[in-house]
């Protein structure tokens, strides 16, 4: 008995290791987009290998120490109760809508508004952020200008919202990422030194020609940022794309006292500010983290 007890648990190890390798495996994007050797800057490099690497499918990584945020989104239950009773989620488990395991976040952006609105979980205070998530638009997607995750820092007493009020030094910063009219997707930073009242819209900056992201397939995006070190101007923003580095700003001036730490996750698939939708259309998302340590893509 006890010999057949420990068969069929071998046997249950390996049919789970098969299943998990085919859930995740299966949807694993096969070529990257094109990087051009030679490209401008330092950015043709690999971010290296991440936390995730360390945890096959992601099973586990919640619990990584560096782990301040983790959104699988397997679980239907607990994907309503995050989202609430904001309009324009859902949780699916329709296969080619899930990157990895047994859920995904479904967003329905509507036509003529901007659902569906931010979600705005505060995490444990730090001075340096890395957010991955996996995306994916529908089919022929109608790239009106839309949001991406990230962070904020917020100082006590500074609320919500605050969109066009230029950080002072000490009262907030942010970084999360959009893509535009255009299909560049952009970081979206708030700092102290930002050109227009409602923050910076910077480019990848170490690929040329810039990348532009297609519809109907999933893209692995992580951004860090890192607070710069009062009084240095040594802050940091940096972008990763299915593991390639695609975008890095440095000499940033985020803060003028290293009390205000970046203390919110922001997710985001918000269509705005002062666009709406153009029509009714579907993206998803998937295996969300934020960390203090560089990520990387889902392990296999
Ligand atoms: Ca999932």
């Amino acid at each position: 008995m006890e010999f057949r007890f420990r068969l069929s648990g071998v046997l249950l190890l390996v049919f789970a290791a098969a299943a998990l390798a085919l859930t995740c495996s299966k949807k694993k994007d096969k070529g990257l987009f094109f990087v051009p050797p030679g490209g401008t800057g330092t950015g043709t490099s690999t971010g290296g290998t991440g936390i995730a690497a360390k945890y096959p499918g992601d099973q586990g990584l919640a619990d990584d120490p560096s782990v301040l945020y983790f959104l699988d989104f397997d679980n239907q239950q607990e994907t309503e109760n995050w989202y609430g009773s904001k309009d324009g989620y859902a949780w699916t488990n329709t296969p080619e809508n899930v990157y990895c395991g047994g859920g995904a976040l479904e967003i329905q952006q509507k036509e003529g508004t901007h659902v569906p609105s931010e979600i705005h979980p505060e995490i444990a205070e730090t001075d340096v952020a890395y957010v991955r998530w996996y995306r994916k638009w529908e089919a022929d997607y109608d790239f009106t200008q839309h949001k991406m995750s990230g962070v904020y820092a917020k100082a006590d007493g500074v609320g919500g919202g605050g969109a066009g009020i230029p950080p002072n030094g000490y009262d907030k910063y942010s970084c999360k990422l959009y893509v535009d009219f255009s299909r560049y997707p952009r970081f979206y930073t708030y700092h102290p030194e930002q050109e227009g009242a409602y923050g910076d819209g910077l480019h990848m900056n170490l690929v040329d020609p810039k990348i532009q992201v297609e519809s109907g397939r999933w893209y692995c995006f992580e951004m860090m940022i890192k607070a710069n070190n009062h009084p240095n101007r040594d802050g940091e923003l940096k972008m990763w794309i299915d593991g390639k580095l695609v975008g890095h700003y440095d000499n940033m001036r985020f803060r003028d006292t290293n009390d205000l730490k970046i203390n919110e996750f922001t997710y985001s698939a918000y269509v705005g500010g002062t666009w709406v939708s153009e029509r009714d259309q579907k993206l998803w998302d998937d295996q969300i983290v934020v960390a203090t340590e560089y990520i990387g893509p889902v392990g296999f």
